[in-house]
């Protein structure tokens, strides 16, 4: 299986119902700021994923992981195919049933799907995610449950553990929760929603993170790509 996440990087998520407008401008400044995968994928299907991902890989390079956010997302030319199981909630069809339909045609490209615990943390308002999936996120306060969580997703042999606010989340998971949940899980841990700035960016690898993930804030302006880039780099001056 290929080796994912790098440590310390960045994904970019793209959302096929949002980014084909500004998709030149965004992938030319992915490109020049060094982002390290694009992540495809959300709630909804209003726009034909492939159709996105066909033209990412005609512009660039960077490595594209699939993160779909239902069956009809499932697109086998990404580079990276995420197999989420949405470990915080109990609605078995995205704990198992999914997965049983998505199988036989994953069987193909084994090698890079690659099976992730996904967990939702309330960071403030109800998200699309939370309406969609139609499970409770984790209370903010409660980080003994994000643990437990993660733990189980680990002894699972769930390959990585997904800390989610959910996209457009008011703020990003609480620092401490990411520290506890990765003093207590030996699998990467990925860290996304409501991320604003790039000092958050610093601090989420501090407390931990293995990759952030960004998407509503570069949407508003892709500017923010290259600030978060930029944050990255100084760790690794
Ligand atoms: C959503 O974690 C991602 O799945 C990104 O969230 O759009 O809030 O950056 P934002």
């Amino acid at each position: 299986m290929t080796s994912f996440p790098r440590k310390q990087s960045i994904a970019l998520l793209l959302d096929p119902d949002k980014s084909f407008k500004k998709l030149e401008e965004t992938l030319r400044v992915a490109v020049e700021s060094g982002i390290d995968y694009i992540m495809v994928g959300g709630s909804l299907t209003f726009n034909r994923i492939d159709l996105l991902i066909a033209e990412i890989k005609n512009r660039c390079s960077i490595p594209v992981v699939l993160f779909p956010g239902n069956l009809l997302q499932l697109d086998l030319e990404a580079d990276i195919i995420l197999l989420l199981s949405l470990i915080s909630g109990r609605n078995p069809e995205l704990l198992i049933g999914n997965h049983v339909i998505a199988a036989p045609y994953l069987k193909k490209v084994k090698e890079k799907t690659f099976p992730v615990g996904y967990i939702l943390i309330g960071c403030g308002t109800k998200t699309s995610v939370e309406y969609i999936s139609q499970t409770e996120s984790i209370p903010m306060e409660k980080e003994e449950i994000a643990v437990a969580t993660a733990l189980a997703g680990e002894l699972l042999g769930l390959k990585a553990i997904y800390l989610e606010a959910g996209s457009g989340a008011d703020r990003h998971v609480p620092l401490t929760t990411i520290k506890s949940v990765k003093e207590n899980v030996g699998i990467p841990v990925i860290v996304g929603g409501g991320i604003k700035t790039g000092k958050e960016i610093i601090d989420l690898y501090g407390a931990g993170a293995d990759m952030v993930v960004i998407g509503n804030s570069c949407e508003k302006d892709p500017g923010f790509i290259a600030e978060a880039c930029k944050a990255k780099n100084l760790l690794s001056e």
